[in-house]
């Protein structure tokens, strides 16, 4: 294996982190790239679910893990979630946690401002889970953010948190009309992240050009999906940061040279959680049934994730946006049992035919899916290792994907746990 990108092509959930844990086998380094604890990937390995949101899913292979300058990091999660992995009798520590001092944190008043805008739009709310991830990205391009380096220099993080705080405030008393914090309390909070996490903090740009040089492979994590992108999603029924492959070089600190493959995974069929458009989602008993076998619940708030026939205009739209040399199907398990399965290859919009992703949300809203209908399988699959093993029909149902995105297919992953999964050559 070279240096692996990896991300998700539809609006998150794929299964990346299942993905990410079984390659970090083959890698030295996995690093997270962008997002923050809104993400919530899960690993199984002997039965054994665990779930991360901030540290990358190569931590139970024992890898070195970045935390990437692109990310949005709450440290009160972060420290919870090494806790949680220590107690899980995983090693976290200096040696395989490492995160970027150039990092944004999440300041608690990010997470107000997040769950006070979502009150106040109603139902134009954008479904956000509420972590005070767009806040934290907003003061970063606006230049207030406060990173880690800020957390080792007291007197400077003392500085910026009051000058912050008292716009800050101002906005949750007067315009959000929600309780104000107290700087003072916020400052000792941290100071007790400082010192747990200090030891951890460092270049990661660094980190990782030694690790090439000395001829280690590197793994980019990527969170939520491509469309939900803040460029190249559902605006504004997005994520705040960039989730495509480009954003591995500058969220992880490296130039475009170093990537040698892009995968993009891909469920077998489609979901999202939160609001905004999908137009091959299902409101049927189909739907229902693939959300119940699924186990479709969002992973950091356990929200139902609405589901959906596989849309190929937007796995079209990701193996362009990413750069996509291969894919990973998952899920395929999921869809045993259906009669015939669908997918959909093209949207209809005023008697027009469109295959390509369009950008007004007025005209994805009208757009009818275009489906192409497969016979189904009955057999359980989740026992198969070998792709000529599987059922006629889902051979049939994943050949038809690769020849309609022309983007060959590498792994298909068959059940949640690390070993369900067929590599192909
Ligand atoms: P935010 O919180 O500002 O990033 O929310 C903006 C939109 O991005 C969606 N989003 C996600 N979609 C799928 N999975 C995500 N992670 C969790 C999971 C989600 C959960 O693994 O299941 O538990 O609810 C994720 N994170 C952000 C979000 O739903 C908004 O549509
Ligand atoms: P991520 O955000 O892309 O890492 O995905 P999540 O962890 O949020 O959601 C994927 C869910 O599907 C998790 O519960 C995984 O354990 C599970 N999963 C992953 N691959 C498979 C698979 O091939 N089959 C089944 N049945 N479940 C899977
Ligand atoms: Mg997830």
């Amino acid at each position: 294996m070279a240096n692996v990108v990896i991300v998700g092509t539809q609006w998150g959930d794929e299964g990346k982190g299942k993905i990410v844990d079984l390659l970090a086998e083959y890698a030295d380094i996995v690093v997270r790239f962008q997002g923050g604890n809104n993400a919530g990937h899960t690993m199984v390995v002997n039965g054994e679910q665990f779930i991360s949101h901030l540290v990358p899913s190569g931590i139970l292979q024992g890898r070195t893990c970045l935390i990437g300058n692109g990310m949005v990091v709450d440290p009160a999660v972060l420290v919870e979630e090494i806790d949680y992995l220590i107690g899980k009798g995983v090693r976290v520590d200096e040696t395989t946690l490492k995160i970027s001092e150039r990092a944004q944190m999440i300041m608690p008043y990010h997470k107000s401002i997040d769950l006070a805008r979502e009150r106040m739009k109603g139902d134009k709310k954008i479904g956000t889970t509420g972590r005070g991830i767009g806040p934290a990205y907003e003061d970063k391009a606006t230049r207030r953010g406060i990173r880690f380096v800020d957390l080792l220099d007291p007197e400077a993080f003392r500085d910026k948190v009051e000058t912050i705080m008292a716009e800050k405030n101002f906005y949750l008393e007067q315009f959000f009309k929600t309780e104000t914090l107290d700087p003072e309390a916020v400052i000792a909070e941290y100071r007790q992240y400082a010192e747990r996490l200090a030891p951890l903090v460092t270049n990661i740009s660094v980190v990782i050009d030694q690790g090439i040089r000395r001829g280690e492979q590197v793994l980019f994590e990527g969170a939520q999906g491509t469309h939900l992108d803040i460029d190249h999603g559902t605006y504004p029924y997005v994520t705040s940061s960039n989730t495509v492959s480009g954003n591995a070089c500058c969220g992880a600190g490296i130039g475009p040279t170093v990537i040698s493959d892009v995968y993009g995974i891909v469920k077998a069929y489609t979901t999202r959680v939160g609001e905004g458009p999908f137009p091959s989602e299902l409101f049927d008993d189909i739907g229902d049934a693939i959300q119940k076998k699924g186990a479709e619940f969002g992973a950091t708030t356990g929200r139902k994730r609405r589901c959906g026939w596989l849309d190929l205009v937007i796995l079209r739209n990701a193996v362009r946006l990413n750069g996509l040399t291969g894919l990973v199907i998952t899920k395929l398990d999921v869809l045993g049992g259906l009669p015939e399965i669908e997918i959909c290859t093209a949207y209809r919009y005023q008697d027009e035919t469109f295959r390509d992703f369009p950008a007004s949300l007025k005209m994805l809203a009208a757009c009818e899916p275009v489906y192409e209908v497969l016979p189904g399988w009955t057999e359980d699959i989740s026992g198969i290792r070998r792709f000529e093993d599987l059922p006629e029909n889902a051979r049939n149902y994943l050949r038809r994907i690769e020849a309609l995105i022309e983007t060959p297919i590498k792994i298909i992953s068959v059940g949640p746990g690390r070993q369900e999964t067929i590599v192909l050559e």
